[in-house]
């Protein structure tokens, strides 16, 4: 793996040196349950290499923003909500409360939800 932070949650999770809910991973991302759940479904799906934010995809990375997106509709098919339906959300920066610097979508569904989402 080229880019490792090792102060980093979510890069010790793809590495396996701290365990998580693991329920995918392939060579570029990972999906594992959220810590606090927010929905009957809550899942994260992150790149294994470290790039703090969606503010820092470059045109390099473009394999595995595709792969993040793609890997949400494997997640959603494993989890039951592909039909009824789920939520895509990416949290980036101060003004959208992001607390881990490691891009990470979460994945929630499970029920039906409202919007606006504030
Ligand atoms: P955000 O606010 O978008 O940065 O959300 C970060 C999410 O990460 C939050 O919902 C809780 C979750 N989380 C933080 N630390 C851990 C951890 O160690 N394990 C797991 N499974 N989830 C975590």
């Amino acid at each position: 793996m080229s880019r490792y932070d090792p102060d980093c949650i979510f890069c010790k999770i793809a590495a396996g040196h701290i365990p998580a809910n693991l329920i995918y991973k392939n060579d570029h991302v990972a999906a594992f349950h959220d810590l606090n759940p927010v929905a009957p479904v809550h899942i994260l799906i992150i790149p294994l290499e470290h790039i703090s934010s969606l503010s820092e995809l470059t045109d390099s990375d473009s394999e595995i923003a595709g792969q993040i997106l793609l890997t949400a509709r494997v997640v959603a098919e494993k989890m039951g909500v592909l039909g009824s339906g789920y939520r895509l959300v990416f949290n980036n920066g101060a003004d959208a409360l992001q607390s881990v610097g490691h891009i990470h979508a979460h994945l929630i569904g499970g029920k039906t939800m409202g919007w606006p989402p504030f």
